[in-house]
């Protein structure tokens, strides 16, 4: 008898006529046979897949070009299938699941024919968590396949964990022929099931990061009461040795990853890392929030790393013990054969191939790399790794901070009033738009909890859900909201952000510990200036001030545009955050 796994398996491979199925166990031997294959064997647009890097300065390390059109997130290409158009929200594209399927099977209908079927089996999350799930894709990338071993817990131990059970996920993946036209990622939460074409970038087709451990998980999290997060989870040791938990929301390319990685420059503070980009989170038996990562690596945006802004992301490309870490998209270094990106050096060197794969002419004006080119790495090289990263049940969480990118209207950092606040607070988050996602850049959107793109099911329904927190857990953690790049006049950030920003982490760990009281401002409560350490930082008195600022005018045009927001989930919208709305307004008029 076949397992329901195999018999899935079957199912693919009947309908996409795959020339040879490959089931992964997840070992090194496996992963440079792939490697090799991409070497020598698959092509996008007539080259070869992977291409050595400078072992020495980057061991096992490799470079893949995509195909030029598939360089981010596609969210207008992105559906959500819940039988009922309303449950999937103005949030979401919606498609009937009968369609959506019926478009989907005419598209994989012989899609792999010449091809090999890579059989992925991964768990998201620690095997040994209870809230670890069990997951299987197939997909008929080997980039795809290699980026699964990094990226998630993959092996035989997920077959164990599946068992004879039906119920696991199902991501169904083929790259296609990379026509745009031809590009879909569906969802189907009520069937634990994704499926996806025609691309092979991170967030459309390693589907246990955005697809599943987000949209799916989170649907299934309002089903059975948790929260599937975009955040970082990070434990902060201030010089008493205590460590205080932390979860950080920020949309995409807004600096999870540099804050997950933080090296302070604060003394005495260390920031240890559990996770960039994705946090599950529980009620603990002792009625506080835990939260593990269900990821098992780091797929982070190049440009802008560098020793100076995040040694510790450095560190882990250059100390890499795993095999093996790959380059997406970033320029190559003829002389020296290594990647580069703009904000790596300060100036670029002088042989580079662009990430279009022809010689860089710094005269053209463009970047040599793409803004979103990326590296994938397994966490196992950060050296800041916690101790606490394997630990089944998480980590308990003090304060949950969330940030968008915006050059006016929202101010350094703000603690929000009590838990309805947060919520109200965060679900009005705007942010500036970024080259993560194909579309217009740097247009101001409501991007609440920085979930927009990857909340499952209506939106309305989900703030619901997080208030309802309230009765579920015996102990909330602080929410606190924080914007890193405030804009002066000039164009030129009035924070310097990244590695200092532990100033401003360490002034919420003096608020959870109640050490330091705080002003009541419009937004929340603002810290005392004399608790706010700026020793060291050349900022002046006026831009001090200007961090900190809360411009009425610019207040009352985000109420229109919130209430504009609001108004398209009509009455899922909770009571609540009217409630909260009005109690804003009322404040600007006064
Ligand atoms: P995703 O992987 O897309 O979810 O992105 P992310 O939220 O992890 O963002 P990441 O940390 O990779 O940062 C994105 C961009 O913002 C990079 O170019 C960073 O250099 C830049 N950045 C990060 N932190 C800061 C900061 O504190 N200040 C400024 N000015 N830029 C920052
Ligand atoms: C993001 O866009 O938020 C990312 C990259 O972290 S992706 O996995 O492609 O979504
Ligand atoms: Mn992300």
């Amino acid at each position: 008898m076949k397992t329901p796994l195999e018999a899935w398996v079957d199912r693919c491979a009947q309908l996409m006529q795959p020339d040879k199925i490959y089931w992964m166990d997840g070992s090194e031997d496996e992963a440079r046979r792939l490697v090799e294959i991409g070497k020598t064997e698959e092509k996008i647009d007539g080259n070869y897949i992977f291409s050595d890097i400078n072992a020495d300065e980057y061991p096992h390390s490799f470079y893949h070009r995509s195909h030029p059109t598939d360089v981010s997130r596609t969210e207008h290409l992105t559906f959500v299938c819940l039988p009922n158009k309303d449950d999937a929200g103005p949030n979401n594209n919606w498609m009937d699941p009968a369609q959506a399927k019926e478009k989907m099977y005419a598209l994989y209908a012989g899609c792999m024919k010449g091809r090999t079927m890579y059989v992925i089996p991964f768990m998201m999350g620690h095997p040994s968590s209870p809230y670890a799930k069990p997951c299987a894709q197939i997909s008929d990338s080997a980039y795809v396949a290699v980026s699964m071993r990094i990226m998630t817990h993959l092996g035989k131990e997920a077959i164990a964990r599946i068992g004879t059970s039906d119920t696991f996920f199902k991501g169904v993946h083929s790259i296609g022929t990379l026509n745009p036209e031809n590009r879909w990622i569906m969802h189907f939460p009520q069937e634990n099931t994704v499926m996806s074409f025609g691309s092979g970038y991170g967030g459309n087709a390693l589907l246990g990061k955005k697809c599943y451990a987000l949209r799916i998980a989170s649907y299934l999290g309002y089903t059975e009461g948790w929260l599937a997060e975009h955040m970082i989870v990070i434990g902060v040791e201030s010089p008493d040795g205590e460590i205080t938990y932390f979860l950080g929301a920020f949309p995409s390319a807004c600096g999870k990853t540099n804050l997950a990685l933080l090296d302070p420059t604060l003394k005495g503070y260390k920031v240890w890392t559990l996770g960039d980009d994705i946090a599950w989170i529980n009620v603990g038996k002792d009625g506080r929030l835990y939260a593990i990562n269900p990821e098992n690596g780091f797929f982070g945006v190049a440009p802008g790393t560098s020793e100076k802004t995040n040694p510790v992301m450095i560190q882990t490309l250059k100390n890499n013990k795993f095999f093996p870490t790959l380059f997406t998209n970033t320029a190559l270094d003829t002389d020296t054969r290594t990647p580069w990106w703009e904000g790596l050096t300060s100036t670029p060197p002088a042989h580079l191939i662009g990430w279009e794969g022809k010689p860089y002419d710094p005269a053209s004006g463009k970047p040599a790399a793409h803004p979103n080119s990326r590296f994938t790495v397994s966490i196992k090289n950060c050296p800041t790794l916690s101790k606490e990263y394997d630990n089944p049940n998480g980590v308990p969480i003090s304060g949950i901070i969330f940030g968008g990118r915006r050059k006016t209207t929202v101010p350094l950092v703000a603690e929000c009033f009590n838990w309805d606040h947060g919520v109200f607070s965060a679900s009005i988050m705007g942010s500036e738009t970024t080259a993560a996602a194909t579309q217009q850049q740097g247009v101001v959107r409501r991007d609440p909890m920085a979930m927009l793109p990857f909340c499952g099911y209506n939106m309305g329904d989900y703030f619901k859900h997080w208030l309802s927190f309230k009765t579920r857990a015996k102990h909330l953690p602080k929410i606190f909201m924080v914007n890193w790049f405030k804009k002066d006049d000039d164009g030129s950030f009035l924070w310097p952000g990244y590695r200092e920003n532990s100033r401003v982490i360490k002034w919420m760990i003096d608020r959870v510990k109640n050490k330091v009281a705080a002003q009541e401002s419009l937004l929340g409560n603002v810290p005392v200036p004399a608790d706010l350490d700026f020793s060291g930082l050349s900022i002046t008195e006026t831009a001090r001030k200007k961090l900190f600022d809360i411009n009425t005018q610019d207040w009352k045009k985000e109420i229109a545009d919130i209430e504009e927001f609001y108004a398209k989930f009509g009455d899922r919208i909770p009571r609540e955050l009217h409630d909260q709305l009005a109690i804003l307004k009322k404040k600007l008029d006064r």
